[in-house]
């Protein structure tokens, strides 16, 4: 008995001596697992020998080599966590390395002097509106972006507690009376200024930022950017605004796109239609809304509407942008990442 007990005792000491050496050299924590596992598993080193304790005999030897196989374990474990924590802490300065944005290498950079900023792909595509819009003979005009409830909703044909109004989920301005101002929901109330201030005919685009109580997703942004086209003219007809449509469709995104209007609602546009684009996959994306203006709405801006007509559309720009550039999340564009940023020229 006592021989077998020593044999058991050397071959424990060797299991324990392998299993410390093959911890501490561990190059990684997978390498660290296996190495514990090898000795501690379940068909383990030690597990093995545990086994062999039922054929001691002897009471006291299986107490004591009970005990040593127990102070083993622990040693192991010991070793195993030391080395865990000294791998975690390479691994994650790696990982830190490897990530890491370094703002100061723009300035110490050999090429510093090639490597310049980028507008955000958001500016870029509003750009590229405009281009497209002033080459179709349009203007571009700005409006506020903290808006009275008359240029936001009422002007729009959305008087006081028309239920329209809850289309937006509003962002209101601590204000006397309460209500009364609001972060604009859209770039509709643009329409109204302009035809306040130009005398018709009038051809505008107005882009600018927009603010509503949405949560973030892939799609929406509690703030985003839209574009709205104004046309006022004498006996313009929703033949003119479908056309137009497709002009800035085939213009922007090429002349393998066309478009489409479905019927809709707005209450400042009537008739009202949502247009979509088709991509040369023959798949549809809904970029916005559009409408003949409302005769109420024309009277809001200061315009005879047995004298004028026109058509309005408004769309999002940050939705356009995600279309074009295959980005999937919204939420990605507003990162600050220059990585991802630096992607779009
Ligand atoms: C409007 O805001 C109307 N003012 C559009 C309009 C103008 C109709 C002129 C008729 C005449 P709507 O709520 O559907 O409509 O928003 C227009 C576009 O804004 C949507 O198609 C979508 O592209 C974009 N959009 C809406 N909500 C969000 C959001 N939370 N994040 C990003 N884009 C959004």
């Amino acid at each position: 008995m006592a021989s077998d007990t020593s044999s058991s005792s050397a071959a424990l000491s060797a299991v324990v001596a392998g299993a410390l050496a093959a911890m501490k050299s561990a190059p990684t924590t997978d390498a660290l697992k296996a190495a514990l596992a090898q000795a501690l598993g379940k068909k383990g080193e030690l597990s093995i020998l545990k086994a062999s304790l039922g054929k001691i005999t002897d009471a006291d030897e299986r107490r004591e080599f009970g005990q040593l196989i127990n102070s083993a374990t622990e040693a192991i474990t010991a070793a195993s966590n030391e080395r865990r924590s000294e791998l975690e802490n390479v691994e994650r300065d790696a990982q830190i390395g490897r990530e890491r944005l370094d703002i100061t290498e723009l300035l110490l950079a050999p090429s510093a002097t090639q490597r310049q900023g980028r507008m955000h792909l958001v500016t870029q595509s509003t750009e590229r509106l405009e281009d497209v819009f002033i080459g179709l003979g349009f203007q571009i005009a700005e409006g506020p972006e903290v808006e009275s409830d008359f240029y936001n909703f009422e002007a729009l044909n959305m008087p006081p507690s028309h239920p329209a109004r809850s289309m937006w989920d509003t962002l209101f301005i601590d204000a006397d009376p309460q209500g009364s101002v609001v972060l604009r929901t859209h770039t509709s109330p643009v329409q109204i200024r302009i035809m306040q201030e130009w005398p018709p005919p009038i051809y505008a685009i107005m882009p600018g930022r927009v603010f509503r109580r949405d949560t973030p997703d892939a799609t929406h942004m509690p703030v985003f950017h839209q574009i709205e086209g104004l046309v006022i003219d004498k006996n313009i007809t929703f033949a003119d605004l479908a056309g137009t449509i497709e002009a800035f469709t085939q213009a922007f995104f090429g002349s393998d796109f066309t478009s489409r209007l479905r019927p809709s609602y707005f209450p400042f546009t009537e008739p009202s239609a949502e247009f979509d684009i088709r991509r040369p996959d023959g798949t549809w994306i809904e970029l916005g809304g559009c409408g003949m203006v409302h005769p109420s709405v024309l009277q809001a801006g200061g315009l005879d509407p047995q004298e004028w007509s026109g058509f309005a559309f408004g769309f999002g720009i940050d939705r356009m942008a995600k279309e074009r550039h295959g980005v999937g999340d919204l939420r990605d564009m507003y990162s600050n990442d220059v990585r991802f940023l630096g992607q779009f020229t």
